[in-house]
């Protein structure tokens, strides 16, 4: 257990007993002590749910935050058995709840299947980490009862409530404030992740209520993963409806649906083991690309698109805008992770296992709807013929040819650092050329490089490669990171640690961060998702009085200042321009004094559909992003006008 939770065995077992080991090692448990870590006891809880649901007892999951910020879990299934358990001369909700090996024990009794990561002590778990947790249990005819405090401890024998028809068991705690840096639990973290289960086990109803907010949500997909497709291709024109594929062997269940779309040049393959979701992929994410390369590649010869001579198109032209949901479900006697954050699927057998049952589903696809394969052939082609083009021209740019846009007049405006060490180097991209002096004149030019980008960038949400290739910004762009592009590009090439983008702190300025973004997302990931993307903060007033002065970065810091030095002067910013560059270095650009934000993707998936309905065609999904999402609400106690007043 201490090593892997993944090897948990009977040995193990005995060295842990108490939940006291949990609380002292909460990491190892739950990995974190953070919101993350937070969250994961709610994902225990349902987990075990789910688990139910799925052995064929229970229809309804039922989550409830409450106002004291404890969380409350309810299923429909069976009840948690109530009896003595056989061994432990215990009542058994005792054992699950108040040994970490419950789990381990039912798993031997043939009664128990898991869907979450800690095997089954997820139950002990959570009490070992909460302040308190009560339970009721709706079993034969009776109410079984019994509260936990303080990390699982026993204060009071379990009740009977009374009686009652109905069976299921309800799960109420309070996280423990003394063990987790943030107690109170996010509402869409909570919604996301119940909706993601909802997909993936069609007919089970889960509900969220938040009783802070008031704010509900429930969740029935009876098409599963076909609605899980459609909820990631919206706004990205699909050339076809979603086909549900599903096929079983040596007891490991495979379900897929896969959708091509015209708008998505990106490949978002997602995959789930028991409904766990394996963000780095392994053995069946393998099966599954390996099948689809398989079964175009042999279609396509078949109607004769490829001819003898022709080369195999190759897997990466044929993923080519392909979305796909793939779960499988795993016994627990095959499952094994890999990875340092388990993340990975290990288990060879399900390599072998997907492949056959996803080409064999694909080959029928394919056979039965000929229109739509000759559109995912002549994708797949177009796919190549545009790689080939990138890198015809990429060769270009490398070797001195001016194929590439003419960045005569913007690579001359690079001004780069005076030592070359990419691994402490700082790289700039400013907003307007006013802007740019100032950063110019500011910046330590031993370690950072200013790039000046002049008007709008393209906004890359919507083209190709080969056009963002004649950009002169963008090329510019590529040029001073130096780690090529697309899918040769390679972050650890980079010429920069940091790469800050600095523009004015009004809606033109946050349009601009959003076109870098949607670019860096699609042909610089790695650069996101190894955190060298960052954003500049300004502030947004200088506070002069009689012996200094300082800056404000909100209203309510202004407003603080201003009461705090009495006889000043103000001077709001309205772009980086106003700043001279004594002052853009010291609130802005040192190490010392500045603040970055660090661009994160928690959630590619997520990122990239919100991407797409921020930056695609589609005005409806905009405009119902942008009301669900905006806050209208402006503070309006010290406005914009008070400030008017001391200028
Ligand atoms: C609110 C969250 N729900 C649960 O945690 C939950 C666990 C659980 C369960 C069984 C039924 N419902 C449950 N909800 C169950 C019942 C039976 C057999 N296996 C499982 C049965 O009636 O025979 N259990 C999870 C672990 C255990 N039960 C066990 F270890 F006690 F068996």
């Amino acid at each position: 257990m201490a090593k892997n939770v993944n090897s948990y065995n009977e040995d193990s077992i005995q060295v842990l007993q108490g939940l006291d080991a949990v609380r002292k090692r909460p990491g190892m448990y739950i990995g974190s002590t953070d919101a993350k870590g937070l969250h994961h006891l709610v994902w225990e809880i349902v987990d075990n749910a789910i688990d139910e649901a799925l052995s064929g007892y229970g229809d309804k999951i039922i989550v409830n935050i409450h106002i004291d910020n404890s969380i409350e879990v309810i299923d429909n299934g069976r009840g948690i058995p109530t009896g003595m358990h056989k061994t432990e001369h215990l009542p058994t909700p005792q054992v699950i709840f108040n040994t970490l090996h419950a789990g381990g024990k039912f798993d031997e009794a043939g009664g128990y299947k898991v869907s979450g990561g800690l095997h089954g002590v997820g139950s002990s778990v959570v009490n070992a980490l909460s302040e308190w947790l009560e339970l009721t249990i709706h079993r034969d005819g009776k109410i079984y009862h019994q509260v936990f405090k303080n990390g699982g401890k026993i204060i009071e024998k379990p009740k009977n409530l009374g009686d009652t028809k109905r069976t299921g068991s309800a799960i109420k705690f309070k996280p423990d404030p003394k063990i987790f840096s943030s107690t109170i639990f996010d509402y869409k973290t909570i919604a996301t992740r119940l909706k993601e289960s909802a997909f993936l086990i069609k007919g089970l109803c889960i509900e969220l209520n938040d009783l802070r907010t008031k704010k509900s949500v429930s969740y029935l997909f009876q098409n599963g993963l076909v609605e899980f497709i459609n909820s990631l291709t919206q706004g990205k024109n699909p050339l076809h409806d979603a086909p549900f594929f599903v096929g079983n062997s040596q007891g490991i269940q495979v379900e897929a649906s896969i959708q091509y779309c015209e708008s998505a040049y990106n490949e978002n393959i997602l995959s789930f083991v028991n409904n766990i979701r394996t963000r780095d992929g392994g053995t069946h994410e393998v099966g599954f690309r390996t099948a689809m390369t398989r079964a175009i590649n042999d279609h396509a010869r078949m109607v004769g698109a490829l001819k003898d001579k022709d080369p195999n198109l190759d897997g990466a032209d044929i993923r080519e805008g392909l979305t796909a949901v793939i779960s499988i479900r795993v016994p627990e006697k095959l499952l094994q992770f890999e990875g340092q954050t388990k993340n990975k699927l290990g288990t060879p057998e399900a390599k072998l296992i997907v492949e056959q049952i996803i080409y064999d589903n694909v080959k029928t696809f394919l056979a039965e709807r000929g229109q739509i394969a000759n559109s995912i052939i002549s994708k797949s082609i177009k796919a190549a013929k545009a790689k080939e083009a990138a890198r015809k021209a990429r060769d270009d740019v490398r070797m001195g040819k001016q194929k590439m846009a003419k960045p005569a007049n913007l690579i001359g405006k690079l001004v780069p650092p005076q030592t070359k060490n990419p691994q402490l180097n700082e790289l700039f991209i400013v907003e307007g050329d006013s802007a740019g002096g100032s950063a110019k004149l500011g910046r330590d030019s031993k370690f950072q490089a200013i790039l000046p980008l002049r008007g709008k960038v393209l906004n890359t949400a919507k083209v190709k490669l080969e056009e963002v290739l004649k950009n002169e910004e963008l090329v510019s762009l590529i040029n001073a990171i130096g780690a090529g592009i697309g899918s040769d590009f390679d972050y650890t090439k980079s010429n920069y640690r940091r790469i800050i983008i600095m523009t004015d702190a009004d809606t033109d300025g946050a349009h601009i961060q959003t076109l870098l973004l949607t670019f860096f997302f699609r042909y610089m990931r790695e650069l996101i998702e190894n955190g060298y993307i960052y954003i500049a903060t300004p502030p947004l007033y200088k506070i002069s009085y009689k012996t200094g002065h300082e800056y404000a970065w909100t209203d309510e810091e202004l407003r603080e200042k201003v009461n705090k030095y009495k006889n000043v002067q103000i001077q709001r910013y309205k772009g980086l321009g106003e700043m001279n560059a004594t002052q853009l270095k010291e609130t802005t650009m040192d190490p010392a004094n500045r603040t970055l934000i660090q661009v994160e993707i928690s959630e590619v998936s997520a990122a990239e559909k919100e991407m797409m309905i921020l930056m695609g065609d589609d005005v409806d999904p905009r405009r119902e992003w942008i009301e669900t999402n905006v806050s209208f609400d402006f503070d309006d106690n010290f406005t914009l006008e008070d400030v008017e007043q001391y200028e």
